[in-house]
């Protein structure tokens, strides 16, 4: 065990920042040793705090699964909501509320294999929503089954031998898709994810972040400790903003390089920036 283990840090500035975006009274989290997800929190609430987006503003929604904790965590309105859904309710709130900044943060299996459905026709709309998808390539909750991520070959609790589908690549995805804003980063990359989180509250449309984080039950199926695979994160990544996304699918048991980067900028107008007009246009003509 880590010498480290019980050493208390004073609080820094930084910290007593954060601290104000969390639900402290809930602490301690539910998270393994290991999980990248306190890493990914910390960023996002670092991100609000930055926005120099009012943080009333914000609205966090979440599925289920231990990604859709996040929401609980913070200090601002934020949804739980049903598992897969967390898209459809955003997408609502974000049409009948345009001032909030409406972000889903949720798990691959949530967002991708429950939620697959949602998430295609968000993008082929353009809804203007933020999307943090974190990718741990299982059902980590439920004990690591596998979903629309898990890449071929993994061992996991409903594939012992192996998996034999193949996995969706999530960025080539997205941009095949249209989404005016896609990126991937892992949660190793805390700067990075930090400057495309601030981005993403830019984009008017679609805006979405895959974020690669180590998962303990995946990690131990496949013999990889989660700090063996931040290792793998760290070694195996390649920044190419330029990258061929074809090429671009995971295989975090292996040593193929792992593209990161903020790969796709567009200016497609949003469907509720079209609605606004469609609907100032009717009142318009209603008048005259
Ligand atoms: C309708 C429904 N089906 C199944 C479940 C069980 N369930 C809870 S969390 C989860 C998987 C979540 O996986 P993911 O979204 O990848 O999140 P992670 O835990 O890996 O962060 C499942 C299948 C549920 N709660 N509701
Ligand atoms: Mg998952």
């Amino acid at each position: 065990m880590s010498a480290r283990v019980g050493v208390r840090l004073s609080p820094t500035p930084r910290m007593e920042r954060i601290k104000t975006l969390l639900r402290t009274e809930r602490l301690p989290h539910m998270w393994c040793p290991g999980c990248g997800l306190g890493i990914l929190l910390k960023v996002f609430a670092e991100a609000v705090l930055e926005s120099g987006i009012d943080p009333d503003k914000h609205v966090v929604v979440s599925g289920i699964g231990c990604t859709g904790r996040i929401a609980g965590y913070l200090r601002l309105d934020g949804y739980h909501v049903l598992h897969g859904r967390p898209i459809p309710f955003a997408v609502g709130l974000k049409t009948s509320r345009p001032d909030l900044e409406v972000t889903v943060i949720s798990g691959d299996g949530d967002l991708l294999t429950i939620g697959g459905n949602h998430f295609i026709h968000a993008i082929r709309r353009n809804d203007d929503i933020n999307v943090i998808l974190v990718n741990n390539f299982n059902y980590g909750m439920t004990g690591g089954q596998y979903g629309a991520t898990t890449p071929p070959g993994s061992r996991t609790l409903t594939s012992p031998y192996g998996h034999i589908e193949g996995a969706f690549n999530v960025p080539y995805l997205a941009a095949a898709l249209g989404a005016n804003f896609v990126a991937r980063w892992t949660v190793l990359h805390e700067r990075e994810l930090k400057k495309a989180i601030l981005e993403m509250f830019k984009v008017d449309g679609f805006a979405l972040i895959e974020v690669i984080s180590p998962c303990i039950i995946y990690g131990d199926m496949n013999s990889i400790p989660p700090l063996e695979m931040m290792k793998k994160f760290k070694e195996n990544c390649v920044i190419d903003h330029d990258a061929d996304l074809s090429k671009a699918d995971l295989d975090p048991t292996g040593e193929k390089p792992i593209i990161l980067g903020n790969f796709v900028r567009r200016e497609r107008p949003s469907y509720q920036t079209l609605y606004s007009r469609i609907i100032e246009k009717a009142r318009g003509g209603r008048r005259g």
